[in-house]
């Protein structure tokens, strides 16, 4: 018997993968290798704030900054410093034209950064998601998604106020038990968990197909005495459901990434909606619903508003939030069938 079996997948790094990707891409006249300079970049970042979320607790990491974001939210040591490692690292990359980062009022500006040269893509991103979770050592995230900059452009914000179904590719860093990446560049999305000791990401998740029906469902209901009728009655269904029907359990980890990731996996229905006090909820359009939807809609699932595909969605401004209902197929029209 031995100790332990590798994964049943090939032995594929991220590393890897990306270049094959690219490889892909660049016979499709899609890329050249700037995106995967990139893409190698984020993936360093991920490792770098990985580090730093392991031994928050023992370096004196935990705990506010001392200052609020652009949200009126306080920082959390944590944030901040996850903040700055993004910003520097996607600067120094070479590749990147606009930054827009959850913790930043303004985007960043490649091109006018003094010193810095600027690439063809704009990173949207959450360098550390669910500040609520940090402190408590319970999982959180990097969140990220890439446009390329519009033809005839240095960077500028138009070129992120794009529907996210113009993006090239998303993903999302998980800190949990382990670290995982899991990304798209628009052809199905993989799933790579990192090897501490050897620093890699190896591929453990190879084309994640969400199931088309889950049992689980996620929201916040403590925020149900605000929820509008449709969300009300949809939730309703799922919990008093009609025999031989089953009801569904309940998983909310208060962590997009983390509650994301289990519906990937698992499948179910991930929502964050609009209710009376919030007109259009809590989560952010650019750097939490389009990737999120983007990776949903790539692995086979759905990612609505309510009302309008996630992806759809015009952004006017670069922090505005959206309603987000998204997960399996089925689970998701279900939901939509109460809007109608
Ligand atoms: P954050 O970006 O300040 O961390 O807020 C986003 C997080 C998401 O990860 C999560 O889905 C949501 O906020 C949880 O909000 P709530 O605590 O209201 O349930
Ligand atoms: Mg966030």
């Amino acid at each position: 018997m031995t100790e332990y079996e590798l994964p049943s997948t090939d032995l594929v790094t991220l590393t890897t993968f990306v270049l094959s990707e690219g490889f892909r891409l660049q016979e499709r006249n899609l890329a050249t290798g700037e995106l995967t300079l990139l893409l190698n970049s984020l993936q360093t970042t991920c490792k770098f704030i990985e580090n730093m979320v392991r031994k928050a607790r023992l370096i004196n990491l935990v705990g506010a900054a001392g200052n609020q974001n652009v949200q009126g939210e306080d920082q959390k040591k944590l944030d901040v410093l996850s903040n700055e490692i993004m910003v520097k690292s996607l600067v120094a990359s070479g590749q990147t034209a606009v930054l827009v980062s959850e913790e930043d009022e303004q985007p960043h500006i490649v091109a006018e950064i003094p010193g810095a040269s600027a690439g063809k893509y704009c990173v949207v991103f959450d360098p550390l998601d669910g500040s609520s979770n940090i402190d408590a050592g319970v999982n959180i995230g990097t969140i990220f998604g890439i446009y390329t900059v519009r033809e005839g452009s240095t960077g500028s914000i138009e070129d992120v106020l794009r529907p996210g179904n113009e993006m090239v590719a998303a993903g999302y860093c998980m800190y949990g038990s382990s670290a995982n990446i899991v990304l798209s560049t628009g052809n199905g999305v993989n799933g790579f968990t990192l090897d501490n000791a050897m620093g890699e990401f190896i591929l453990t998740h190879p084309n994640i197909e969400i199931p088309a029906r889950g049992k689980i469902y996620s929201i916040n209901e403590g925020n149900s005495a605000y929820y509008h009728e449709p969300v009300l009655k949809y939730l309703e269904s799922i919990k008093y459901p009609e025999a031989p029907k089953k009801p569904y359990s309940a998983r909310y980890i208060g962590s997009m990434v983390a509650d994301v990731h289990r519906t990937l996996l698992y499948g179910g229905i991930f929502a964050y909606p609009a209710d009376k006090k919030s007109k259009n909820g809590k989560l952010r359009l650019l750097y939490e619903g389009f990737p999120m939807a983007y990776l949903i809609e790539q692995a086979g699932g759905v990612a609505t508003t309510g009302t309008q595909r996630v992806l759809d969605v015009q952004p006017q401004n670069i922090h505005e939030r959206v309603p987000v209902f998204l997960g399996s197929k089925d689970d998701v029209h279900d939901l939509l069938s109460f809007f109608k």
